[in-house]
């Protein structure tokens, strides 16, 4: 069934991204020219975010959210980002971001799973075709141990719960709701994906090539993997009863 999808914003989560912010702008720009882009910027030291209104002055497919206070992660930028999205009319909202991990050359095909009847299209590194690009094993380790507690705590039909390549319609984020989204690293990215198939709603799994960043440092740390462990956990103890349910109905 073809869907119309209205239009779309691809939002940038940066937090000292200075160099790679203008290069993949660029790339997105070319691969996907009717598409915006939003640059949430948790005030930076590097300064990314006067690059960010350099490239909005240049680009009127270009916008940025100045976040004031410093570092509030990656969940809170998004649900700010989705809620400027939403308020500006966009139908499809992407997640993508800023160190060139995700290829915006990739994105059509997510657009294209939206537009076959898909409410979210995740990019995914764990499904066959999916690959991962100059990961060292420890973070290949950690990715790959990260999917297989959470399918089996939370029981998700998907391999790729934690990955950031994402597109999601409009109308499925109005219908999971933002207001009590508190997860702010993976965990933010499995719980709008636990939230989209509760919900009834279909998750599809694209596979893509995952490049890790050649420039500047990740801001994952111990903190994202111990808050991602014990939420998701809670999660899978909240969501026991009704799975055993479906079980028993089976
Ligand atoms: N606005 C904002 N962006 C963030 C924050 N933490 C990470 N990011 C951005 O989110 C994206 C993914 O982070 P990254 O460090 O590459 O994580 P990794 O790929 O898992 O190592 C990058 O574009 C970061 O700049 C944050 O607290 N606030
Ligand atoms: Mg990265």
């Amino acid at each position: 069934m073809e869907r119309m999808l209205g239009r779309v914003l691809v939002i940038v989560p940066t937090y000292n991204e200075r160099e790679n912010l203008p290069m993949i702008t660029r790339r997105l720009r070319e691969a996907v020219p009717e598409a915006h882009l939003l640059v949430v910027d948790d005030d930076s030291p590097d300064g990314t975010g006067a690059v960010a209104d350099k490239l909005v002055a240049d680009d009127d497919h270009v916008h940025v959210l100045h976040r004031p206070g410093g570092k509030q992660g990656l969940g809170a930028a998004y649900i700010a980002g989705f809620r400027w999205g939403l308020g500006e009319g966009f139908g499809v909202l992407v997640e993508m971001d800023a160190d060139g991990s995700h290829r915006p050359e990739e994105l059509p095909k997510l657009l294209d799973r939206l537009t076959r009847g898909a409410d979210l299209a995740i990019g995914s590194r764990w499904v066959p075709g999916g690959k991962v690009v100059n990961w060292p094993a420890s973070r290949e380790f950690l990715s790959r141990g990260a999917n297989v507690y959470t399918r089996f705590m939370l029981g998700l039909p998907v391999r790729d719960a934690t990955a950031g390549f994402r597109a999601y319609r409009a109308a499925t984020l109005e219908k999971i709701g933002l207001e009590d989204v508190e997860s702010q690293g993976y965990c933010f990215q499995v719980d709008l994906t636990l939230r989209t198939v509760r919900n009834g709603l279909r998750v599809t799994e694209v596979p893509i090539t995952f490049v890790d960043r050649t420039i500047g440092t990740s801001k994952m740390g111990r903190g994202v993997v111990v808050e991602a462990f014990w939420r998701v956990a809670a999660w899978g103890v909240m969501g026991l009863p009704a799975r055993l349910r479906r079980r028993r109905g089976r």
